[in-house]
């Protein structure tokens, strides 16, 4: 039975990439070969009918996903925990090549329900902004207090997505906002006869959770998105706060109840909402509301790059939420006051740490608030960890401790759910299913690796799945490509970072190699598919070209007969959580490629080498780890170091590396239009010449060919690529996201596992605790 009610936590995120629900579930509950059989007797195939499912999208990319994973683990851990969200009309854009470059069509997912939501109509809350403040005297206890009054007034309904855990009777659940006018909104302007400004306010708060901002890794300053993290945080601290009422404890009991756990900067307001809420309506006295605050929040970071980082002008969080406006310069004031106490005098190090940053205009540092407001700050993969604590953080560190986490991935979606053969073929060989919750057990394909009957079995669902691929780009682009061939595959937004531009130079280069071979050694050649896939961010120019130059290659690689199909390249459009599943489990090599120190862990990563897929990696991120968990000769790494990247920088700076004369050439057939009319490209070859280069392409590039000549060497011995293939799954207990999950429930929430009993009596008892209601 449940303890009565336990200390939860709660995961504030703008993003869940959830992707589709029917499959899941039905693997969840152990239930999908009865319903499979039902749908066949009535004469549907039950893959036909999870493929009609709509993506839930409402995630740019690993950020999103990752709260999806960690709430299936909540579940599935039996943890005591919600995530919270927003329900957005429009998820995350569908992406069209057209002509070669990316279009954008909107993404109404909702057009035909969804099914996997529960409305909750009696879940509903008001959320202010804008408005005016002034002081009032409590008549009884003569205490002045501010209140903030006036403004719009829109409102928050709760809308439930059921996430069920495996093989367990928790269910969790993902609440999202979806905002609407107030009640009363209509009836001021319209018994005034002033229909417009009506439709206006109606239209106003309709807008907030209209769309998802499709930019990843890079903040744009608009006041909607602001209004959208407020909308986020006023509706959740409102519906924690009655529920937390509802145990009738007093508040400095408030963090022994609630863990609130902040998906980067985003949901950052909570803190002085939360202080807003403890000190203005709840009459607490500041320094105890204080304490109460940052005893219940924790902040993960999941970025280092500085155009990721919100930083909002002043004047802008003052006109929208005045009273918080105020509340952060005070939460501020005092944290410098103790700054300045504990080191006097050092006036650079209270300009570093302050949530305030001077100049014009004054911006407020949404990762110092963070940071001040928490009592645990995290990274999500040990180098990003660490460089947070030496470069991002590093004058918050003698404040803060430091604590090493690394992401998780849920082998229940990404392996059982992805690749069901390859999970068969797991589960018989171990004798069970046991792994799917306990990942350590897959260690025990080790002794198989070297099994040559094993190996074939392996290597046939690697063949299966490839031709299930094939079929997929057959039929969507009328690409023709061979299974038997290696497929090399970069899925992920595109990024400058993430290098993708690298990546179809190389491809270039190998071209050009093919294309110089004698016929003798053109047969020997191994031959290679280069997958790409991925969404630019509407507004980013230099990632949209990165995609027409792909297009551009693909075209004419393809179409050379001259080179006898040694090299196919394809650029699979509108990668989403559906297609990676197909892609996924497809790949020999997948590549993770980002300069050294920007990809803060990366998730993919986890999710290829699960299948055993190889990664071909920079010393990056979780490439880092997976590397030590699986072995080093079970992993292609290549690149300059993270420590070293600063330095290569100032070089390029001051004009003083010369281009290597391999990358001269690719540039240069770029230029001439050897892939359409030439200057197209100008802009983004621009970045290596005129510009300095700042991602590194130009240092790492040779590194990078010589470690796709080796791969395509090995890949030639299929017994060893077996054997490295299998170790890649069997090692990789570590990115369980179930292991991520307890260490957070263990270090940072300090919650602890329910699990509810099963018996009819005990599940409606159960039920009464969480909803306080009599079924
Ligand atoms: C405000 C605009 C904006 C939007 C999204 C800035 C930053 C983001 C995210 C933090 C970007 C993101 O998804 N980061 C990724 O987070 C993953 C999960 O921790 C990591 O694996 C990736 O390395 C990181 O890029």
């Amino acid at each position: 039975m449940l303890p009565k009610n336990p200390k939860r936590v709660y995961y504030l995120s703008m993003e869940f990439l959830l992707g589709r629900s029917l499959d899941n579930a039905m693997l969840a509950l152990g239930m999908k070969n009865v319903y499979s059989k039902g749908t066949g007797d009535l004469g549907f195939r039950m893959e036909d009918l999870i493929d009609e499912e709509r993506d839930a999208a409402l995630g740019n990319g690993g950020l999103g996903r990752l709260a999806a994973c960690y709430v299936d683990s909540l579940a599935s851990c039996d943890l005591p925990g919600w995530g919270y969200g927003l329900r957005y009309n429009y998820g995350m854009f569908q992406q069209r090549i057209v002509d070669g470059y990316q279009t954008e069509v909107p993404d109404y997912w909702l057009n035909s329900g969804n099914p996997w939501e529960l409305p909750r109509v009696d879940k509903t809350y008001n959320v202010r902004f804008f408005g005016g403040l002034h002081d009032e005297k409590d008549p009884e206890t003569g205490k002045v207090k501010r209140v903030w009054d006036g403004g719009q007034v829109v409102q928050a309904a709760a809308y439930d997505v059921p996430i069920p855990g495996y093989d367990t009777t928790t269910m969790g659940n993902i609440r999202l906002w979806s905002s609407r006018p107030n009640s009363s909104f209509d009836l001021s302007s319209f018994n005034e006869g002033n229909y417009n400004q009506a439709v206006e306010e109606k239209k106003s708060a309709e807008n907030i959770t209209s769309i998802l901002y499709p930019n990843d890794n890079h903040m744009v300053g608009k006041e909607l998105r602001l209004k959208q993290e407020y909308f986020l945080v006023a509706a959740t601290l409102q519906d924690i706060i009655y529920r937390f009422k509802k145990g009738k404890k007093p508040w400095c009991e408030f963090p022994n109840q609630v863990a609130i756990q902040l998906n980067d900067t985003h949901p950052t307001l909570a803190i002085p909402e939360l202080q807003r809420i403890l000190v203005d309506e709840e009459c607490l006295d500041w320094d105890e509301a204080w304490d109460i605050v940052t005893r219940t929040f924790a902040f993960t970071n999941h970025t280092v790059l500085p155009e990721a980082l919100e930083r909002w002008p002043v004047d802008l969080v003052k006109h929208l939420l005045p009273r918080h406006m105020e509340i952060i310069y005070a939460i501020n004031l005092f944290f410098l006051q103790k700054v300045e106490k504990q080191f006097p005098g050092d006036r650079d190090l209270l300009v570093q740490v302050s949530a305030i940053e001077e100049g014009s205009p004054q911006c407020l540092r949404m990762a110092s608030l963070a940071v001040i407001g928490s009592h645990t700050v995290n990274g999500v993969a040990a180098l990003h960890s660490h460089l947070i604590r030496t470069t991002l953080f590093q004058h918050f560190i003698r404040y803060y401790g430091e604590e090493k986490f690394t992401n998780g991935i849920s082998p229940r979606r990404w392996l059982h759910q992805a690749n069901p053969n390859l999970s068969q073929l797991i589960s018989s060989k171990l004798g069970g299913i046991e792994w799917i919750k306990d990942m350590e057990k897959l260690r025990a394909l080790n002794d198989l690796a070297t099994d040559k009957e094993f190996q074939e079995a392996w290597m046939d669902v690697k063949l299966h799945n490839k031709m299930r691929l094939a079929g997929y780009i057959k039929n969507n682009l009328g690409i023709e490509v061979s299974p038997d061939a290696l497929f090399d595959i970069q899925v992920k937004r595109i990024h400058e970072y993430k290098r993708q531009f690298m990546n179809i130079l190389s491809v270039i280069h190998r071209y050009h190699e093919l294309k110089a071979m004698e016929p003798s050694e053109l047969d020997e050649a191994t031959p290679r598919v280069v997958i790409f896939g991925g969404k630019a961010a509407p507004g980013y120019y230099i990632a949209k070209l990165v995609i027409k130059l792909i297009s551009s290659v693909s075209a004419k690689v393809n179409s050379d007969c001259s080179i006898k199909n040694k090299l196919k390249v394809v650029f699979l459009p509108d990668y989403n959580v559906s297609l990676a599943e197909v892609i996924i489990p497809a790949s020999d090599i997948s590549q993770h490629i980002s300069t050294a120190g920007t990809e803060a862990s990366g998730t993919s990563n986890m999710k290829f080498v699960l299948n055993g897929g190889l990664i071909l990696g920079t010393v990056d991120g979780a490439n880092i780890e997976i590397g030590e968990e699986i072995g080093k000769d079970n992993i292609f790494f290549f690149g300059v170091l993270a420590q070293d990247v600063e330095d290569l920088r100032h070089h390029n700076r001051m004009g003083k590396s010369a281009m290597v004369s391999s990358l001269c050439a690719v540039v240069q057939s770029v230029r001439e239009g050897e892939y359409g009319t030439p200057g197209v490209f100008a802009p983004l070859l621009d970045t290596l010449t005129i510009g300095t280069d700042y991602y590194l392409v130009s240092v790492d590039f040779d590194a990078y060919i010589e470690k796709q000549r080796e791969i395509e060497e090995l890949y030639k011995d299929k017994s060893c690529w077996a054997a490295k293939s299998i170790r890649c799954t069997a090692n990789m207990a570590k990115f369980s996201s179930d292991r991520s999950i307890r260490e957070y429930a263990e270090r940072i929430w300090n919650i602890e596992p329910c699990p509810l009993a099963a018996t009819p009596e005990a599940i409606l008892n159960d039920i009464n605790i969480i909803y306080d209601k009599k079924v």
